[in-house]
């Protein structure tokens, strides 16, 4: 797709206050600090639309963004941040299910991983969670810069045998710095939206 315009619209705890106009949505989601709003900024080429942050927690609310005046890409809270409180890990977590469990016109979950982190409980859960909501996913390893070739090699093993994936189950390796994966994630969700 041919970025024209990308631009925030909203942020929304609640269903009520998510648009309404129907339009397809695109969405990030995985643990805190993973590389979700980074992610949608390198993918809209447009550093600082999404907030991102050293310290996990950034992103609290759904936050939707205007793409080509056509479509929402939209960044989640993470879950799995051990060093806040259980209230505040859980209101990240019930404000992300409650997206995902909206019955939104949601046509891709953009599922991530770090690369460098097996994956844990909370990630088996979101993907019992898509699954249950009968919403695609697409897995992506994230910060492939960290990694050697060899070793995102392994990386995708372990994540796809954590997840009980199939061993030929797609995961592509993402890097916000290298823009590794770039292409590869455009092209899924460029097919998935023409689909
Ligand atoms: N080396 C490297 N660092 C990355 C990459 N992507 C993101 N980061 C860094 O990881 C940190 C977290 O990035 P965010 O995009 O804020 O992560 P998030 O998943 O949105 O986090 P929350 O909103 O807190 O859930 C930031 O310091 C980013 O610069 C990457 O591909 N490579
Ligand atoms: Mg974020």
């Amino acid at each position: 797709m041919k970025i024209i315009s990308a631009s925030y619209v909203k942020s929304a705890m609640r269903p009520e206050h998510y648009p309404s106009d129907g339009r397809p949505e695109i969405a990030f989601v995985g643990r805190s600090n993973v590389g979700k709003s980074t992610m949608l900024n390198v993918l809209l080429n447009k550093k600082g639309l999404a907030k991102t942050s050293k310290t996990p927690g950034k992103t609290q609310t759904v936050n939707f963004f205007d793409v080509n005046g056509k479509y929402y890409f939209v960044d989640l809270p993470g879950y799995g941040y051990a060093k806040v409180s259980k209230e505040m890990r859980e209101q990240w977590a019930s404000v992300m299910t409650s997206y995902l469990t909206a019955k939104r016109p949601l046509r891709l979950v953009i599922a991530m991983m770090d690369s460098r982190h097996e994956p844990a409980d909370q990630d088996l859960d979101l993907l019992d969670l898509l699954e249950d909501a009968e919403v695609p996913s697409l897995i992506v390893a994230t910060k492939a810069d960290k990694l050697r070739v060899s070793e995102m090699e392994a990386a995708s093993n372990t994540i796809r045998k954590a997840l009980g994936l199939d061993e030929d189950a797609a995961i592509v390796p993402f890097s916000a710095n290298s823009k590794q994966g770039l292409r590869d994630v455009w092209n899924i969700i460029d097919a998935t939206l023409k689909s």
